[in-house]
């Protein structure tokens, strides 16, 4: 019997499972998994294309390696995926994963990120931490007052290209964590690292947790690589961290399909010049929805 505290998806019972799997997210173990959401065609095109521009991009901006910052050629990263194969914007459109992601941070959430993290055979772990848009909640005064985790603002799902095994740095997550909101202090890491467990699975399955969960990337102390493609969806009014709308070429605007539109925030309407808007009520209970 397997003893992963992460639930199972299963997609042929999905609308029943749907409320006990984001109460998982949200006030239990904080992740799930579906298991083979991806074909393998889809995985071995994603994960030549990541082999590719790790080998021919310069080593890029990364985070949570402040102790390990002259190894991070071992820990390689790809940002703005929707411009690199069309294969990351079917990725990034999952039907289970729009459809629970909608649940959970609102019908009408955006995507921050799509960027690929490659940790190679001897490769650093980060330190324990928390997503965007909470990654930076140790400057504790830069964030409002009493900032809790009654409801999130960030869902995370991480596509497994690689084994993710306890060998290959399988990303480590303290279940329960989140309930808290707080950014794993120094002396937390001892008591993270004793009692994570670790969201175990095989190419093509794909972990989606709660990003204010503390977790981290661990060593890679094998002898192959492991690549997870990481998507950070948020609620329709957080800033992406990726600027899309500057990124991605305009092939891929052309040929976006409407999620993919509502993903890049291509049709919200803020921040907006009013004084050059139409003379409309647009916003109000009464206006009829266009
Ligand atoms: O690659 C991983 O295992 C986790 C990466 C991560 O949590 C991050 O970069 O925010
Ligand atoms: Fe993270």
């Amino acid at each position: 019997m397997s003893t992963s505290p992460i639930t199972v998806v299963d997609p042929d019972n999905i609308d029943e499972q749907l409320p006990d799997l984001l109460e998982e997210m949200l006030s239990g173990s904080g992740a799930i998994i579906i298991k083979q959401a991806f074909p393998a065609e889809v995985i071995s095109e994603a994960r030549e294309l990541i082999h590719r521009y790790t080998a021919e991009e310069d080593d890029k901006e990364t985070h949570f390696l402040g102790a390990s910052s002259d190894q991070v050629n071992l820990q390689r990263r790809v940002w703005n995926l929707l411009n690199k194969g069309e294969v990351f914007e079917q990725m990034v459109q999952h039907p289970l994963v729009m459809k629970i992601v909608g649940a959970f941070l609102g019908d009408e959430f955006i995507m921050g990120s799509v960027a690929a993290n490659r940790l190679m055979p001897g490769g650093p772990g980060q330190e324990p931490h928390i997503d965007y848009p909470y990654w930076d909640l140790y400057k504790r005064s830069s964030f409002p007052m009493k900032i809790n985790s009654s409801y999130p603002l960030n869902c995370q799902a991480t596509v497994l290209l690689d084994p993710f095994t306890p060998e290959t740095g399988a990303t480590a997550f303290l279940p329960y964590s989140q309930g808290e909101l707080i950014y794993p202090e120094t002396d937390d890491r001892e008591r993270f690292f004793a009692e994570a467990a670790r969201m175990e699975g095989d190419p093509g399955d794909c972990v989606v947790f709660n990003g204010m969960c503390w977790h981290c990337a661990m060593p890679n102390v094998s002898d192959q690589d492991r690549t997870g493609i990481l998507i950070e969806y948020l609620p329709k009014f957080v800033t992406p961290l990726e600027d899309q709308l500057s990124g991605v070429s305009d092939e891929v605007v052309e040929r976006a399909t409407p999620m993919l539109r509502q993903l890049m925030a291509m049709d919200y309407p803020y921040p907006k010049l009013f004084d050059e808007a139409e003379a409309a009520v647009q916003i109000g209970r009464d206006v009829a929805p266009c």
